[in-house]
């Protein structure tokens, strides 16, 4: 039989961060099992150029059950599970390419995708943990929404077609003086719940 997997991915620092809980979660889950799937955890750079073509390849090289991307969010104060990617690039700062994009995502495409993810059962269960949890019909316009499309348009391709989506993350208590945080562990847990909850609505 072949091995169920979920890849999670989480992205670098950018933006002056030192650092991003997204790619802390992605290490720290990366080779465990988790509701008798093994996690595949990469770590993607912030920046849009050859995005498409390095989540289709992640894709491709796991043939996962379920595809989780995780985003830091500064000043978020929830786990914050997305429920659509908008086709539209609005970069506020430069990514780590220094590029400032506006326009399509993909031209003469979907103006929106929507997650794949069991997002109720989700938020049920984080509830549940008491972890702080909320879903949101905006994941920005920068390069963690332009993640949520192009993983989501290259899971739908596929047969059969992995679930897949996004969630935000806060700051790490370290990172965020004056702004709401998250530990570490706490993160780790809740998406570690969010692959549980996923393979068995699946
Ligand atoms: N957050 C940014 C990009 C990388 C990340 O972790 C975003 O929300 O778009």
């Amino acid at each position: 039989m072949p091995v169920k997997r979920v890849l999670v991915t989480g992205f670098e620092p950018y933006g002056g961060h030192a650092h991003n809980p997204s790619e802390a979660v992605a290490r720290l889950l990366d080779g465990i099992e988790i509701g008798g799937a093994e996690v595949a955890g990469r770590v993607l750079p912030v920046i849009h150029a050859g995005l498409a073509a390095r989540i289709e390849a992640l894709i491709d090289e796991s043939a996962p059950r379920a595809v989780i991307c995780l985003g830091l969010d500064p000043g978020e104060a929830a786990i914050r599970l997305e429920r659509v990617a908008a086709n539209v690039l609005d970069f506020e700062i430069a990514d780590n390419a220094g590029a400032v994009l506006r326009g399509p995502i993909v031209a003469d495409a979907d103006d929106m995708l929507r997650s794949t993810l069991p997002l109720a059962a989700i938020e049920r269960d984080l509830k549940a943990a008491s972890l702080p949890v909320r879903c949101s019909d905006d994941a920005g316009r920068f390069v963690c929404n332009a993640l949520m499309y192009h993983a989501l348009s290259a899971a739908n391709r596929r047969r059969p077609a992995p679930v897949c989506g996004f969630i935000h993350l806060p700051f790490l208590p370290e990172q965020a003086a004056h702004h709401a945080s998250l530990p570490l562990a706490s993160m780790a847990e809740a998406v570690r719940i969010a692959i549980r909850a996923t393979l068995e609505a699946a």
